[in-house]
């Protein structure tokens, strides 16, 4: 694909001049202007109040120094971010990714991102992401503990409940947010809902945990429904071994799929008889430890160094979970000759613009991450609104609130593809479907 209208080209080429060398931003923002040149054709006042040239430049972006001290009395400095992309729905709302790839083009392309995902939540929620170079791998829980104070010694004066809303992504788990929360509690005094995915007993919402995994293969069972099939009976792939997959690993299983092989940064396991998720969550939940270890106690799998090989494992499903460009044209090639009918998100951009169009092409229904994954922040949205009540759901009804904003994000983004001229594209809708709502509080709210 290519941009046509020279009018979308300029704002491209404006982003890729202000921001030389970002290039997952300049990746994410060049897939959703390719969507929206027949929205700007057939809305021309968004073209007059600069509504893409304003959505492409955050708000504001926030770079800080984040020192600490390890357990032998070295001192580490890393990089702390967090931009805050778009406040036109809501406070800013997004995770924070610790892992040592991260920089100013991860963060920045995840927020913008953010901004359609949360808009297609249906819920107030702005979009903005934020982290750190840290490495938690191999760091006692005292390092971490220690780094994420140093962190929210800075970030706690720019967010809020009703300015800025954090949350896990990668390397930003439980573990991380009780340890931010404390410490931003102790700075202002104030208990209440600036973070999300917290632990239970001091605000959590239940299903937060398995928001992500469970939405994505709702999400996922959608695209199989209009098609009339369904995991029932499927084998799926699932990279990664973090928390999207484990739990996407779990409600597949839950409705009738035999998920056969998993990763992590390393490599990937194949296990003929299914991977046995009891064997995965304590390795990877609580003993921290690396995927090649699952085959010491199954006989039936084999490890395999590389993780990228994942997707030449046979499979009717697969639900990249890992990272982004994860999943590139070559890959995307194999899986099609293997017969996969269904691929949806589960990580952001976790599939190359040229995977994604050779899915599209065979007739692959693909669920991009902005749709696919949106059942994390959806129910961070849900844990903010128990915050504000002061009050704890059930698990059913924050699974079946999930499970109903996962059903409404696959039907807007099915009839925006098919009113835009291009039906069953999920990327075209989804895109489309996310930008008029933002695109209309935008021009509602003036020049701002
Ligand atoms: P976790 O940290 O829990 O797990 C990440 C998993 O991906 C690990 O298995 C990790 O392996 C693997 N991984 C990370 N980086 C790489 C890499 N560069 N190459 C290969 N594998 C890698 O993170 P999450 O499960 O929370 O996040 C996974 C994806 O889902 C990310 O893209 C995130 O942005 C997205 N996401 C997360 C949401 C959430 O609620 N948590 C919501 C929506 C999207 P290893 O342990 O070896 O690093
Ligand atoms: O990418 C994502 O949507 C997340 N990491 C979750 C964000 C959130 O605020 O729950």
């Amino acid at each position: 694909m290519a941009i046509k209208s020279t009018y979308i080209q300029s704002v491209y080429d404006t982003v890729k001049k202000r921001n030389p060398g970002q290039l997952e931003f300049l990746q994410a923002a060049m897939e959703v202007l390719e969507s929206l040149e027949p929205v700007i054709e057939k809305n021309p006042e968004l073209r007059d109040a600069g509504i893409l040239d304003r959505i492409v430049e955050p708000e504001r972006q926030i770079i800080f120094r984040v020192p600490w001290m390890d357990d032998k009395g070295k001192v580490h400095v890393n990089r702390g971010f967090r931009i805050q992309f778009n406040s036109a729905l809501g406070p800013y709302k997004g995770g924070l990714r610790f892992h040592p790839s991260v920089n100013i083009s991860i963060i920045k392309f995840l927020g913008f991102e953010q901004i359609f995902k949360n808009s297609l939540t249906g819920l107030m929620m702005g979009g903005g992401k934020g982290g750190s170079d840290f490495d938690p791998k191999g760091k006692s829980d005292a390092e971490v503990m220690r780094f994420c104070q140093s962190f929210m010694s800075e970030l706690f004066r720019h967010i809020g409940a009703d300015t800025d809303v954090p949350a896990g992504d990668i390397g930003v788990g439980g573990r991380e947010i009780g340890y931010m929360f404390g410490q931003w509690k102790k700075l202002t005094r104030l208990f209440n809902g600036v973070l999300t995915g917290k632990g239970l007993d001091f605000g959590g919402s239940l299903v937060r945990t398995e928001a992500t995994g469970y939405g994505c293969v709702y999400f996922c069972n959608e695209m199989l429904k209009a098609r009339k099939s369904s995991f029932d009976g499927k084998t799926v792939v699932i990279s990664g071994s973090g928390n999207v997959a484990i739990y996407a690993h779990e409600k597949a299983t839950q409705l009738g799929a035999k998920v056969v092989a998993m990763s992590d940064s390393n490599g990937y396991i194949y296990d003929k008889d299914g991977v046995n998720l009891q064997t995965i969550k304590r390795l990877k939940e609580v003993e921290r430890k690396r995927i090649k270890e699952y085959v010491n106690e199954h006989k039936s799998a084999e490890y395999h160094e590389g993780c990228f090989d994942i997707w030449n494992v046979k499979c009717d499903i697969a639900l990249p979970s890992a990272t982004q460009n994860e999943l590139d044209k070559k890959a995307a090639e194999v899986l099609v000759k293997n017969g996969c009918i269904a691929v949806a998100e589960g990580a952001n951009m976790p599939c190359t613009p040229e995977a994604a169009e050779i899915f599209i092409k065979n007739k692959v229904s693909f669920g991009p991450g902005k749709a696919a994954n949106a059942g994390g922040v959806a129910t961070s949205g849900l844990e903010m609104s128990q915050n504000s009540q002061r009050l704890a759901w059930s698990f059913e009804e924050v699974d079946k609130k999930l499970h109903q904003i996962m059903v409404n994000i696959h039907t807007a983004a099915s009839q925006a593809a098919e009113e835009y001229g291009t039906p069953g594209n999920l990327v075209n809708g989804a895109n489309i479907a996310g930008f008029m709502k933002v695109a209309r509080a935008m021009l509602a709210h003036g020049l701002i």
